[in-house]
């Protein structure tokens, strides 16, 4: 049995990446820069940074750092517009269950996301208050593929790395749970997703007791 549970955000709680899209997709437009739904998969659970890096690589161009920055100032201005709008008809199916399910057997829950938005997004939602600790892009220094921002949800939830169990929808969260001692529950695909512990399509049904069963099973 696992005490804790920590939660990425885009594509696991809801579907921000589409917003994500959207902004960048008027930068792209204003710098003429090619950008498909396609290339923006490369862009989940990416920083905002590399984000825009990798958008100019698609284009093969360079721009000096200082212009990048306001670059992805202007393109948060568009996101945040498009967040601020957000229901709670937006969280993925069977979030809320589940969430409450957890609370109701006692887990502790945290957010590990890369998003600097984390917590305005959770507020919009209504979600805020069922969450323990939030770890988000504002607090963590290194980026998933790495540890850290897992790291530090178990660490405030007051819990050991092995007591938590990891939920990520991209291939680098659920490398950065594994490379800080943590099992991970993909949500997606499995050939999407090879490294996960075990994968689910998404929150909807998903039971807790029928997961930690998966997870011993795994470990025996
Ligand atoms: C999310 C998204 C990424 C985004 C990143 C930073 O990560 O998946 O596409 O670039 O946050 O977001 P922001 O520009 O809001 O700081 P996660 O970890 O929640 O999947
Ligand atoms: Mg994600």
């Amino acid at each position: 049995m696992h005490r804790g549970l920590l939660f990425d955000l885009d594509g696991v709680l809801v579907d921000t990446a589409k917003y994500h899209y959207l902004a960048w997709s008027k930068i792209a437009q204003e710098l003429g820069l090619p950008f498909t739904l396609q290339d923006n998969e490369r862009l989940k659970g990416v920083s905002r940074e590399r984000s825009f890096e990798i958008l100019l690589e698609l284009g093969g161009r360079k721009m000096e750092a200082g212009k990048r920055a306001e670059y992805c100032a202007r393109k948060n201005e568009y996101y945040l517009s498009c967040i601020r709008q957000m229901t709670r008809r937006e969280i993925l199916p069977g979030v809320c269950d589940f969430l409450q399910q957890a609370r109701k057997k006692d887990y502790r829950i945290a957010l590990g996301s890369a998003s600097r938005n984390s917590r305005l997004i959770l507020e919009r939602l209504e979600l805020l208050e069922l969450f323990d600790a939030i770890v988000d892009g504002t607090a963590v220094h290194s980026a998933k593929p790495d540890p850290e921002v897992f790291l530090q949800g178990a660490k405030a939830l007051g819990l050991a790395p092995g007591e938590c169990i990891v939920f990520e929808d991209a291939r680098a969260g659920i490398e950065a749970a594994h490379a800080g001692g943590m099992p991970a529950v993909g949500i997606g695909d499995k050939k999407d997703l090879p490294e996960a512990d075990l994968c689910l399509p998404g929150l909807q049904g998903a039971d807790l007791s029928e997961i930690e069963r998966r997870l011993a099973e795994k470990r025996e």
